[in-house]
């Protein structure tokens, strides 16, 4: 082979598609393409739905800020975990899934074995260097059979990928700007967090990464 440094790695068609596991998959670069729209897309969301520290059901304030769009909207409060029509601080719809979303989680997911993806929920997470999201599993979802993309923007983050027992051993894996993920079938109910941003600036969006994450929840 021939292929290794002679591209960078979002161009080396060897390195574009890289399985974790069976059922889940790093795209490198795959919303690079688009990422003026995403962009955009991502402020005309957060002018109407402001990002926000959730409080966990055990009282803890979430480091992350988190926003949605689309029909459903992931939420947390004392009461628990669970997707909502509305945004509960403003009362309103959460804002429409914008059409760059939907075109991306579905050729992310098809590219990854899992056509026909269609969410209807996407979760706009904001990090700022120190921030990080503890060992979980997704699960407020209806139908585990549909995968979840998601897709890095900003500054880089080591993603963790662990087992289906919260104490088996997890894979470290770097994410950064346009990086997509797609994680279904047998990795569905994996484990996974994101350990402490390092500080870091990046050109388009400063000291910050921003994830979104699409399902099908409902
Ligand atoms: C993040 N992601 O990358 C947080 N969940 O900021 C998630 O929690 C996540 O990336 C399920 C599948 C992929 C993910
Ligand atoms: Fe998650």
């Amino acid at each position: 082979m021939i292929t290794t440094d002679l591209f960078p790695a979002t161009l080396n068609p060897s390195r574009q598609y890289e399985t974790l596991c069976a059922g889940a998959v790093v795209l490198r670069g795959f919303a690079l393409e688009n990422e003026r729209p995403l962009l955009g897309a991502i402020e005309t969301i957060t002018a109407q739905a402001p990002f926000r520290h959730l409080i966990t059901p055990g009282g803890f304030r979430m480091s992350v800020g988190m926003t949605n769009a689309g029909p459903l909207g992931w939420v947390s409060d004392r009461r628990g975990y669970r997707y909502d029509a509305v945004d509960p601080d403003s009362g309103k719809p959460w804002p429409a899934m914008p059409e760059v979303f939907l075109e991306l989680a579905g050729a992310a997911a098809a590219r990854a074995g899992f056509p026909g993806f269609v969410p209807d929920a996407c979760l706009v997470n904001r990090y700022e260097p120190g921030t990080r999201l503890t060992l979980h599993q997704d699960r407020n979802e209806r139908d585990f059979s549909q995968p979840i993309v998601s897709v890095s923007l900003g500054i880089p983050a080591v993603f963790l990928f662990g087992g289906m027992q919260r104490t088996d051993r997890a894979m470290r894996v770097p994410l950064a700007h346009g990086d997509v993920v797609v994680w279904g079938g047998p990795a569905r109910l994996r484990y996974h967090g994101v350990l402490p941003l390092k500080p870091n600036h990046h050109e388009a969006l400063g000291a910050c990464r921003i994830n979104l994450t699409f399902r099908r929840a409902g």
